[in-house]
């Protein structure tokens, strides 16, 4: 297929102001008619053939204002339809097409799921249902009639209100009608049929309205989906306060199903959820569960004004709803929570999935300008990087003028599809400022990488910062233009306390903000007479990596003493890192590892300070995983080195820290009954911090105290802790649990998602022959993707000795199961093999297998559009 590029991007030829469909659902021949108003956009070139898009579609019967057409008149396959010479002017085209939602396993389109049918339009899946202009830029006004068996499929939802529902007299059958009153592209289509359990409240608008929200889960299930009502219920509440945004329907609808590609999926006031975002008790779900749950809810419901009543104008700018809604939902979760503890768990998932992907051959622009399969773009640049862009202008511009430019994208693009340029130009506007520089942010793919390095004249009482940028080149972009960066600084004095930033021919710094725009730029400070570190990047900022000139004392000062929690915490991370890294060199060298007091001594002033919250000693606490240690050496990875040296710095942490632990684990436990709210879930994140740690050294107490807090725990957050710190120590204790874990929750899939997670990323070479068993339990499934990501994403992208073992084992298992997995569903095939993306960092030995392993996958003839497209860029 042919790359698609934004350059080359057109109005639609034709519009649809109506759609009206007729779905009359069936397990193996679902009929669809659907009656489209069309009219000539009067935007487009003049008059211009028909051409709907379809996929996998049987086509029935077509008219034309009424009269059928005849065969000669239009073309229509499975892959479309198209009508040569249409009428003139505004007409009406009926059509009739018939699907298998029970064959459809790519779960795009309408397809199945325990038996309930559902739908998933995005990106391109409408095309599956009925011929349509399935792009974002048609927006339309949908009513829909839906018809079952009463008994197969009591519950019928569709998008918008519930306009009519009633019997079909005499076959069993009944229906029901939804409208939804707003415009909206076809992704946003939804429809539901099944059996469904239901958990309901009333919410009353800021203006009174009441609407009415549920949530629909299997049967037998929805003494789980109270959580995710209310925090829906938190969600809407809050988009009315930070953002003014009132929610528009009568209804809102959740419906949670088994088996989806992705999270879930914002469909106007249908949102269609993977259960895992929505199904939760304390027994079964996790604090992180809990969170993420309130998180997704969060996200999808923000879409209703970031994404549905105003949407993307082409598939390009995905960004446009997603890093934006993305940002509103952290922003949502950081004051439901902990602010600090939220932008540090971001700034993780940042690092570990954006920069990774930024330094590898998938890297891109958070606005791409070409692609083959748009499947293969959601991904961690355009949503996690591009939120950080929109913080970026938050910060650039400050909180007043950034709401403004929000209330103003609003009121300026309702009911339309919008651009990233029409977006940036709201805070242009509102700013009254030139934002051209900054859209280099949209367009440039690549983690940009500074430097730092201070010169101090106390008597003089002048601090110089020389700070210089270079973006490093990408696939397709070898040459890169100097970013606008928003980098807050703070100094901090020898008190601990922030010395105030004057700076020479600017006066003093508002909000702390430096503007970088050159590629090497001096920053003079007046008034510093005292010694002072410098706290660079604040709150992050900016998505960038920072080498300064800070030595070891100076990191530790500040993880003991700035005022801003993320550098307190950063500063850990960076000693740590540089412990690490240095002993990955030593290890590979063949030399014994190197212990750095300095550390331990700032762990345990950070451990010793009462007024710090739990959750954010949890995060200090928690050195950089195996994969930021690699993405931090960036080249010559060697897996196994990695993971020794940060075995020895957690013994070592675990065994220096063994008494403060031991007092904080017992101090911490929490006897009143479980609460998944924030400052609970973080006593809990610290108390397991402390488990694992203790038991790092391998001491049989501290295993046989896991395996006791496994046994005794009364919900899974505790459970699942033991045993993950079990699952490091191969003992008769782990598998022991292991097996209660199995029968205990037997019947309940998502958990036993944890159970295949957790045993695919033990760090053991039994590990793989451990993951091919699993593949035959009766719990496995290659249909569903949560099952999938569960025992072999777990395996590909987060262990990473085992996937990465020197022999290329782990390589071809993975491989082997994504051709598999690619004639069933070649979205979750494609994204399982993005495993492969950090290849050409890795040593030479580990390098060849992969890349011969890639050369095997891409060799196969009948690989789907999104593995092939996956593996070319791997390779190219
Ligand atoms: N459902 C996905 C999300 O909300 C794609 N829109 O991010
Ligand atoms: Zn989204």
């Amino acid at each position: 297929a042919r790359p698609i590029r934004l350059s080359d991007y057109r109005p639609p030829d034709w519009l649809v102001d109506t759609v009206h469909l007729d779905v009359a659902l069936h397990p193996n021949r679902t009929r669809i008619k659907a009656r489209l108003a069309l009219r000539p956009n009067p935007a487009a070139r003049g008059p211009a053939p028909l051409v709907l898009d379809g996929d996998e579609l049987t086509p029935l019967s077509v008219t034309i204002d009424g009269a059928a057409l005849p065969e000669a008149a239009y073309a229509a396959g499975p892959d479309g339809l198209t009508i040569p010479q249409p009428p003139p002017g505004p007409f009406v085209l009926e059509v009739e097409t018939e699907i298998d939602p029970s064959a459809n396993t790519k779960l795009m389109g309408l397809y199945r799921s325990s038996g309930n049918y559902c739908t998933q339009c995005e990106a391109e899946g409408f095309r599956r249902i009925t011929y349509f202009p399935d792009r974002p830029d048609v927006m339309a006004v949908y009513t829909t009639r839906i018809e079952a068996d009463r008994d197969e499929a009591p519950v019928l939802l569709g998008n918008g209100n519930l306009v009519e529902r009633g019997d079909v007299p005499g076959t069993g059958r009944h229906f029901a009608v939804w409208h939804d009153p707003f415009p909206k592209p076809c992704y946003l289509f939804a429809l539901v049929g099944g059996r469904l359990d239901v958990c309901r409240t009333t919410f009353t608008t800021m203006s009174g309205r009441a609407v009415e929200l549920a949530v629909y889960v299997e049967p037998g299930k929805a003494d789980r989906a109270g959580y995710a009502l209310a925090a829906l219920e938190r969600s809407m509440r809050w988009d009315e306060e930070a953002f003014g945004r009132e929610y528009d329907l009568d209804v809102f609808n959740i419906v949670a199903v088994a088996d989806f590609n992705m999270g879930a999926m914002e469909n106007k006031g249908l949102n269609i959820f993977n259960d895992k975002y929505v199904l939760a008790s304390p027994e079964t779900a996790t604090d992180a569960d809990f969170a993420h749950i309130e998180a997704v809810i969060a996200h999808e419901y923000f879409h209703n004004w970031t994404g549905n009543r105003i949407t993307c104008r082409d598939w390009f700018q995905l960004c446009l709803k997603e890093g934006l809604t993305v940002f509103r939902d952290q922003e949502f979760s950081s004051d439901m929570r902990s602010r600090p503890v939220k932008r540090i768990a971001d700034v993780r998932v940042l690092r570990g999935h954006q920069f990774v992907e930024d330094a590898g051959p998938l890297a891109h622009p958070v606005r791409p300008e070409t692609y083959r399969e748009i499947n293969n773009f959601y991904t961690a640049t355009v949503y996690e990087k591009g939120a950080e862009v929109v913080r970026m202008l938050k910060t650039l511009l400050g909180p007043e003028t950034f709401r403004a430019g929000m209330d103003l994208y609003f009121a300026r693009h309702d009911g339309r599809a919008a651009t990233i340029e029409e977006f940036v130009a709201c805070f242009a506007d509102a700013g009254d400022t030139d934002l051209s520089h900054f859209m280099l942010w949209y367009g440039q793919a690549g983690t940009p990488e500074l430097a730092v390095t201070r010169r101090h004249d106390a008597q003089g009482g002048t601090l110089v910062l020389d700070i210089a940028q270079v973006v490093p080149p990408t696939p397709g972009q070898p040459v890169k233009s100097p970013l606008q960066i928003p980098l807050v600084l703070g100094l901090v004095g020898p008190d601990g306390r922030d010395v105030p930033l004057v700076r020479r021919g600017h006066g003093p710094v508002e909000r702390g903000v430096l503007v970088l725009r050159k590629p090497a730029e001096r920053f003079v400070f007046d008034g510093i007479t005292v010694p002072v570190v410098p706290s660079l990047n604040r709150g992050f900022s900016a998505p960038v990596k920072i080498k300064a000139d800070l030595g070891s004392d100076d990191l530790r000062f500040l993880a003991i003493h700035d005022s801003d929690p993320f550098n307190r915490w950063q500063a850990v991370q960076t000693l740590a890192s540089e412990i690490l890294i240095g002993n990955v060199a030593v290890i590979r060298a063949g030399g014994g590892v190197r212990h750095d007091g300095g550390l331990v001594h700032a762990l345990a002033s950070v451990l010793g300070d009462e007024r710090l919250e739990p959750a954010f000693v949890a995060q200090v606490l928690s050195i950089p995983s195996e994969g930021d240690i690699a993405r931090d050496i960036g080249r010559d990875v060697d897996p196994e080195a990695i993971f020794n040296a940060r075995h020895a710095l957690r013994r070592a942490i675990g065994n220096d820290l063994a008494p403060t632990l031991r007092v904080l684990y017992d101090r911490l436990r929490d006897d009143g009954p479980y609460s998944p709210d924030a400052a609970s879930a973080g006593r809990r994140a610290l108390r397991n911090v402390c488990l694992d740690l203790l038991a790092a050294p391998g001491h049989a107490g501290a295993v046989a105290l896991a395996a006791a807090q496994y046994a005794e725990a009364d919900n899974m957050t505790d459970r699942m802790a033991a045993l993950g710190t079990l699952s490091l120590h191969d003992t008769a204790e782990r598998e022991a649990a292991l097996a209660d874990f199995a029968e205990r929750f037997r019947d309940d899939p998502l958990v036993i998602d944890k159970w295949f997670a957790l045993q695919a990323m033990i760090p053991d070479p039994g590990t793989l022959a451990r993951v091919e068993r699993l593949i035959d339990h009766p719990a496995f499934s290659l249909g569903n993707p949560n099952r999938v990501r569960a025992l072999l994403g777990s395996f590909a992208q987060a262990n990473h000795t085992q996937f990465n073992r020197a022999d290329g084992k782990g390589y071809d298992f993975v491989a082997g199961m994504v051709l598999t997995l690619d004639g069933r569903n070649p979205q979750v095939a494609a994204r399982l093999m993005t495993a492969f993306r950090s290849w050409r960092a890795l040593e030479s030995g580990r390098r060849d297998k992969a890349r011969a392993t890639l050369e095997r996958v891409a060799a196969n003839p009948s690989l789907s559009r999104d593995l092939a497209d996956i593996v070319e860029r791997s390779l190219g």
